[in-house]
């Protein structure tokens, strides 16, 4: 492999870009017409404009990005996470035309995008599921059968959804043929196909994963998992790893059903296995994700393993290079994801220019940005900036460097989630672990992240003192805009 298109923008091709470049590996990157400026253009050997700023005119489209790789000499294609990385017939023209894809096949991908197909397969290695289905539900008859057996609330599922797209909650009997034919219709218009299974309902469920690796040759270790419940609107704001609410024995009896999930649609490359985990660690298998994911860095640090480069290795055809038992969890790890968002406006997307942007440093700290001062957020786009992964010997010792990373981090021009996870990880329900999926709408208000009256008054006579002792100088900005540590220091 002598040359990588990097079909994805941002943080990500960044990263993928980096182990390629550590591995002797060209890269070319393939850009919209949003995104001239962006690092990831500069960073590669060679970039491509791909076409304008809307994702169907430029990412999107696989056939034209296959014809770039072909013209442009890249022997290899990798998707990212988002845009084509999902795509089996993606998967399937980038191998047809002669090229290495990064990732799974086209067998593996179509497998468990069906979430139906996905359970079926897993039901074969006995791993456990939620009471339910794993067959298309055909009528109203078998739906009110299977209501009646798990009992309610039920949940109804579009087989093609995912993610929490194509989910709808059932409480009682009289709410069933509304909800089916509702279900079925969405279901319908969003994929394309109107399959629903149903599954009971899982309360306040821990959302925990595990991340895996396999290659050509049926070999499979499972890297531990994520604890993933600290999520809005099913898109996440919180990962860490490892959990602190498992036990060493749920953590292997997890990978080992992970590891069966992967090995049942013939998986190679890194996956994600996603479970859902009750108040007696009772785990359920949901679904699969066959990509690289946002969040695998904090695999990373407590693993020491570099992910893009197993999954080159892996493309290569080699065969992993360490088993399960050279894997060891080393600390902990936490990710927050710096989202251009206002978490006092409901987390609704904002956007504007960096006008100041400076990077946590120090030890512990990794920023995964694709970002840099004075570009602008477009619109087209995840509202994703940054990554601010941290590491610690101990949780507690994470848990202060993110804050204390959070600190040193300076944006200006927009706003951010930044503050909002400080607060996060210093509640008490954080603290003990004693969280789940439910953990924003249950303990979140947008008045917390608010400075009070009396951090005004503070920074009001600090000012005035400054001044006063500046004399008739001019109050000189530092070179970080004006943005002092002491007006973060706040209660939160
Ligand atoms: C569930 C569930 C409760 N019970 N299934 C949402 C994302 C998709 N992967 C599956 N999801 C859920 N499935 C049963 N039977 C609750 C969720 C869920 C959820 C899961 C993971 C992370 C966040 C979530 C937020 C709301 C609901």
């Amino acid at each position: 492999m002598n040359k990588i298109l990097v079909a994805n923008r941002g943080e990500i091709a960044l990263r993928i870009m980096r182990s390629a470049k550590e591995m002797g590996i060209r890269t070319l990157a393939v850009y919209s017409e949003a995104d001239r400026n962006m690092p990831f253009v500069r960073y590669a050997d060679e970039a491509v404009c791909i076409g304008p700023a809307l994702s169907a005119q430029s990412y999107l489209r696989g056939d034209h990005i296959i014809e770039v790789a072909k013209k442009y000499g890249a022997d290899a294609i990798h998707p990212g996470y988002g845009f084509l990385s999902e795509n089996a017939d993606f998967s399937k023209a980038v191998t047809d035309a002669g090229l290495t894809f990064i990732g799974p096949s086209h067998y593996s991908i179509n497998m468990m995008g069906s979430k139906i197909a996905a359970k079926q397969a897993a039901q074969q290695f006995d791993v456990p599921m939620v009471p339910g289905t794993d067959k298309p539900i055909l009528d109203l008859e078998e739906a009110r059968e299977i209501a009646e057996r798990v009992g309610f609330p039920i949940l109804i599922k579009a087989s093609a959804g995912g993610g929490g797209k194509g989910m709808r909650t059932v409480n009682a009997m009289d709410e069933l043929e509304e909800q089916m034919r509702m279900a079925k219709s969405e279901a319908l218009s969003a994929f394309g196909n109107d399959d629903v299974f149903i599954e009971k309902f899982v309360a306040s469920p821990k959302h925990i994963e595990i991340q895996v690796l396999g290659d050509q040759h049926g070999n499979y270790v499972y890297l531990f998992e994520r604890e993933c419940s600290i999520q809005r609107r099913h898109q996440k704001l919180i990962e860490e790893a490892p959990s602190s609410c498992l036990t060493p024995g749920i953590r292997e009896a997890m990978g080992r059903c992970a590891v069966d999930v992967a090995r049942a649609c013939k998986y190679y490359g890194a996956g994600t296995i996603e479970f859902l985990v009750d108040d007696d660690l009772n785990f359920y298998f949901l679904e699969m994700n066959t990509r690289l994911q946002v969040e695998h860095c904090v695999t990373e640090y407590i693993t020491g393993v570099d992910l893009v480069k197993e999954q080159i290795r892996v493309a290569r055809g080699e065969k992993l290079s360490f088993s399960q038992d050279d894997l060891k969890i080393n600390g902990h790890s936490i990710e927050l994801r710096v989202c251009a968002e206002d978490p006092m406006e409901n987390f609704v997307p904002d956007t504007g220019s960096l006008d100041v942007y400076i990077r946590p440093q120090g030890p512990g700290v990794r920023v995964d940005d694709g970002y840099e001062q004075g570009l602008e957020i477009p619109i087209f786009y995840d509202p994703m900036i940054a990554k601010l992964v941290v590491w610690g010997q101990t949780r507690d010792e994470a848990i202060a460097r993110l804050c204390r990373a959070v600190d040193e981090y300076k944006i200006k021009g927009i706003k951010t989630t930044l503050q909002f996870g400080k607060w996060a990880v210093q509640q008490p329900a954080f603290r003990e672990g004693k969280f789940d999926t439910k953990f924003i709408e249950k303990y979140f208000k947008p008045e917390y992240l608010t400075v009070s009256n009396s951090d005004y008054n503070a920074i009001a006579s600090a000012f005035a003192t400054q001044i006063w002792e500046n004399g008739r100088n001019e109050l000189k900005q530092p070179v970080n805009a004006g943005i002092s540590n002491w007006k973060l220091n706040r209660k939160n």
